[in-house]
């Protein structure tokens, strides 16, 4: 009987948790960002500077004609969803302000304790 209770308890609290999230996890499907290569302090943990630095790098390599903006096309595997969503000005293709804002997509979902750094075990998650 003892068991059957805690499972009970146990989803409710599953059920709580779900009703927080009111906005589905937009996946990007851009590749994870590497805590070797991004972590500039070397104290394991990605915080947002470091995190921010590293997407200007990458946004200099996607962008093969170095117009600044990046097409789907420098993008092959983004999720469309996300291109639209983070397109705010809908011009079919992304200022580096808003690869920054695709990129927020990501940090936010991962940062599962929302405390503006994504340790190790968070980018497991990507
Ligand atoms: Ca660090
Ligand atoms: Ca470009
Ligand atoms: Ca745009
Ligand atoms: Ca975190």
């Amino acid at each position: 009987m003892r068991s059957t209770k805690m499972i009970a308890v146990l989803g409710l609290v599953l059920a709580s948790c779900q009703t927080t999230t009111n906005e589905p996890e937009l996946r990007t499907n851009l590749p994870p960002i590497s805590m070797e290569k991004a972590d500039l302090n070397n104290d394991g943990v990605l915080d947002r500077e470091e995190f921010d630095q590293r997407l200007e790098v990458l946004f200099e390599l996607r962008d093969g004609d170095n117009d600044d903006e990046l097409v789907p096309s420098e993008l092959p595997k983004v999720n469309p969803e996300a291109f639209d969503q983070a397109d705010q000005d809908d011009s079919g293709r992304l200022s580096k302000e808003e690869y920054l804002y695709l990129r927020d997509l990501d940090f936010n979902r991962l940062d599962t304790d929302e405390d503006g750094t994504l340790y190790r075990q968070e980018l497991f998650k990507w």
